[in-house]
């Protein structure tokens, strides 16, 4: 029995499916798991990746159409879960630019739009970042300060946004500001005049992502650069649906790594005359991490078959991001109290996840967001 998958859901999975989780967890293993130690300890993101996961076809992956390959939900979920088996960081990249970048241009872009940006985004020729959190409040992006105002045919741009994926390194950004007409969509690319950008240093949690803050000043964007299919919040929010899919495949990956050496590490330390696997109250812990990952396969799993069918509701989705990450989390933080000491090095891969987490749990919707969400469906009353 695979520990890492204790109901086969592998079997479930068709030939196409498993293929591409193959082709992942191979890259993982042979190009990720060797450097990113280095790259976590030296606050880098390993941009010399990018190229590779773009000959995978991982950019963009379940998009149709302009150089991307049209997976289906599961395939993009696997991508997302071997990933982060990998490091959330690699997992946030691929989320940022398939999920936040090209689908918005994809599913609201103008055709000039999606011809110009999006092949090269698959090809990872360009990298693109998404900016709708702002330095005020990041849980009510309604109350948006980023203005747009209408100046003969063009758009000018005023604000700010922070803690924005690959910010620092965006060739382009999908930026949401406020106008007399609602919230609006705008595609800006790096060099424009009075848009720029900087790297949030000295995190502890994803070091190995680039995150940063952007700034608009007076930025003038034709309207060509506007994306024309999206008018209002339900813009935005419906790529951060597409993208909190990923998130609950993808921290099932780290969950995984942390069981993974748990197993090795108690079945060979020995205290007491014995292995600490042989412990009860430790088997009881593993056993829970076991419970935890299978429950949250399935979730990802089921949410996976009701998006092919278009059947999957943002609230489900709330659902299956909350319960992943929480599990995930906690898995990892468990994973590092029974490594003892050696929990807290990096030699081992549970507290360099349960870092990660940390921000997973928050990015995307935090925890409180989403049990709210789920606590409006259930009473019909909104508490936000
Ligand atoms: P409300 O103003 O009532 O709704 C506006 C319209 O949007 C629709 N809608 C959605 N559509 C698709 N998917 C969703 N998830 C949607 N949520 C809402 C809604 O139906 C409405 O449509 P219409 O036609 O009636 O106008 O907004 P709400 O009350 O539903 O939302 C409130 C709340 C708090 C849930 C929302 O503001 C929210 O989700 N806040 C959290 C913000 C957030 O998650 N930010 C993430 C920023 S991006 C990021 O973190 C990237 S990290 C990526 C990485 O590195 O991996
Ligand atoms: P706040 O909204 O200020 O929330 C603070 C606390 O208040 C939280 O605990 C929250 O749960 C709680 N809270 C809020 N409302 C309520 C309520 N009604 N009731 C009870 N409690 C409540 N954003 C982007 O746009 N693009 C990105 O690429 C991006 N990447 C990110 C990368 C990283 C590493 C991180 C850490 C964040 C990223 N974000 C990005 C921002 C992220 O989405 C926000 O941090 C998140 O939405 C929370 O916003 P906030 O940090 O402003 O916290």
């Amino acid at each position: 029995m695979n520990a890492l998958d204790f109901f086969d859901l592998r079997g479930q999975l068709s030939s196409d499916e498993q293929l591409v989780q193959d082709s992942v967890a191979r890259l993982v293993d042979t190009r990720v798991l060797p450097i990113i130690r280095e790259c976590f300890e030296q606050h880098r993101f390993p941009r010399e990746l990018v190229p590779e996961l773009a000959a995978l076809g991982l950019l963009g992956a379940s998009l149709e159409g302009y150089g991307c390959a049209g997976l289906n939900s599961a395939s993009s979920g696997l991508i997302c879960q071997e990933l982060e088996r990998g490091d959330s960081a690699l997992r946030s990249f691929v989320s940022v630019q398939s999920s936040l970048v090209m689908y918005p241009i994809w599913a609201y872009g103008s055709e000039a739009q999606k011809q110009q940006y999006l092949p090269r985004l698959a090809r990872g020729e360009l990298i693109g970042c998404f900016g709708l959190t702002e330095p005020h409040g990041g849980s009510d992006p309604a109350n948006m300060k980023t203005r747009a105002r209408k100046s003969g045919g063009d758009w000018l741009i005023s604000g700010s946004k922070m803690w924005i994926t690959n910010g620092a390194i965006a060739d382009m950004c999908v930026a949401w500001a406020d106008s007399d007409e609602g919230v609006r969509g705008f595609i800006i690319d790096k060099g424009t005049r009075g848009f720029s950008s900087s790297e949030i240093e000295n995190k502890f949690s994803l070091r190995a992502s680039n995150t940063g803050a952007l700034f608009f000043d007076e930025v003038r964007v034709p309207e060509s650069q506007r994306l024309p299919g999206a008018a209002g919040l339900k813009g935005p929010l419906s790529c951060l649906t597409q993208a909190r899919y990923g998130i609950a495949w993808g921290v099932i990956g780290a969950a995984q790594a942390c069981l993974a050496q748990m197993l090795e590490y108690t079945a060979t330390r020995e205290l007491f005359g014995r292995p600490l696997a042989q412990n009860q109250a430790i088997q009881i812990r593993l056993a829970e991490m076991a419970r935890g990952i299978t429950t949250s396969q399935m979730l990802a799993l089921q949410l996976a078959r009701l998006k092919d069918k278009g059947e999957m509701k943002p609230v489900q989705v709330s659902m299956a991001k909350w319960h992943n990450c929480r599990t995930a989390l906690d898995i990892a933080r468990d994973c590092r109290d029974m490594l003892g000491g050696a929990g807290i090095s990096a030699e081992f891969g549970p507290i360099r996840h349960m870092l990660n987490l940390e921000s997973v749990i928050t990015y995307e919707g935090t925890e409180t967001i989403h049990q709210l969400a789920v606590g409006r469906e259930l009473t019909g009353r909104s508490a936000f």
